[in-house]
């Protein structure tokens, strides 16, 4: 089972307290799909994703955004126990979105760099270790249906 110290908690924690769902979960899904535009193939009911500022007004894609953030919070909220709250999202990732799993690494990066432009020297080495051990253990649970 993953161990978590009190200054990883608190960091996470910190992290999506100034987090605005709305804003940076359109930024880091618009970076993702045009920094990686295959990942573009798996919202085709989206409508159009033409370029970053078709992406970045596309409101199906603000509300995946904070859909995807949302799924983030819940992994906090239950950071002792993420794999098992995951079960079902991993499986419909995997069976019915047939989602490539090695797309949860790149949709995260643009996440980490969303978050780290919005903090700035707010995002220290320490801040962002604890960030990257959530996100990964997330990105494995998330993985852990497939095969
Ligand atoms: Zn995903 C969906 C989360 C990644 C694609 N997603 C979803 C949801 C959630 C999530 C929560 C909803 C579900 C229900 O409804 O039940 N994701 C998530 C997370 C992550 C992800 C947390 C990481 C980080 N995804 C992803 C990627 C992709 C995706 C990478 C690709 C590329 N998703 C998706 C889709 C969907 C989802 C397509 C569906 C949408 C609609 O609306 O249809």
């Amino acid at each position: 089972m993953v161990q978590w110290t009190a200054e990883e908690r608190a960091a996470i924690q910190g992290v999506f307290a100034k987090l605005d769902y709305e804003s940076v979960g359109i930024e880091s899904l618009t970076r993702c799909l045009v920094v990686y535009p295959w990942t573009q193939r798996y919202f085709g009911g989206f409508g159009n994703l033409y370029n970053a500022e078709a992406i970045m007004s596309n409101p199906k894609i603000a509300a995946h955004g904070i859909v995807v953030l949302q799924g983030l919070e819940k992994a906090l909220k239950n950071m002792d126990n993420i794999k098992k709250t995951f079960t079902a999202l991993s499986e419909l990732h995997s069976e019915k979105l047939q989602v490539d799993p090695g797309n949860f690494q790149l949709l995260a990066d643009c996440l980490t760099v969303v978050i780290a432009r919005r903090m700035g020297t707010d995002f220290t080495p320490d801040i962002q270790a604890a960030w990257q051990k959530f996100i990964s253990v997330v990105i494995s649970a998330l993985r852990r249906q497939y095969y």
